[in-house]
């Protein structure tokens, strides 16, 4: 009996491994990995408090504000930048303009100064992988950072 339920107990788990990896497989974003909230907010099925948008980017307040002033600016097509580490060479006109607008937006909402974070993998404690800058400013900022 205890070996029928523990083979029945394995195939029932390999099944809906299996059926969760179909579902993930369905949902995968065109740069082959699991798509974020992140795809929502540009395809605006989700709400969001948007500051930005051209061709490339997207800036919006980030929705746990670290500071007076706390917004995000991502880039609208991932193509495989999942985190900054994942970056490509042809990628830097598209990284240079991210900073780009990252400043523009900063300097005009944070005049005495801000601070330009990307959080990236485990260790730089990275928890949506879609690569952002978060901007943040508005108050004195400390450091080192925690
Ligand atoms: O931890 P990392 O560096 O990956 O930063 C992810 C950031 O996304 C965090 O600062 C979150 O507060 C932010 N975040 C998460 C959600 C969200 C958001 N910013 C704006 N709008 C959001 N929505 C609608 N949903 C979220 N889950």
């Amino acid at each position: 009996t205890t070996a029928t339920a523990t083979a029945t107990t394995t195939t029932s788990l390999n099944m809906s491994d299996e059926v969760k990896k179909a579902q993930e497989a369905a949902e995968l974003a065109a740069d082959g990995s699991p798509p974020t909230i992140f795809d929502n907010i540009i395809s605006g099925k989700w709400d969001s408090d948007k500051i930005h948008e051209d061709d490339l980017c997207l800036a919006f307040r980030d929705i746990t504000p670290q500071a007076p002033v706390h917004f995000l600016v991502i880039p609208k097509n991932r193509d495989g930048l999942t985190q900054l580490s994942k970056a490509r060479e042809d990628q830097k006109e598209l990284l240079g303009h991210l900073m780009y607008v990252a400043q523009m937006l900063g300097q005009k909402e944070c005049p005495d100064g801000f601070r330009v974070t990307v959080n990236d993998g485990k260790d730089g404690a990275q928890s949506v992988y879609h690569l952002h800058l978060h901007v943040m400013g508005g108050r004195q900022m400390a450091w080192p950072p925690g």
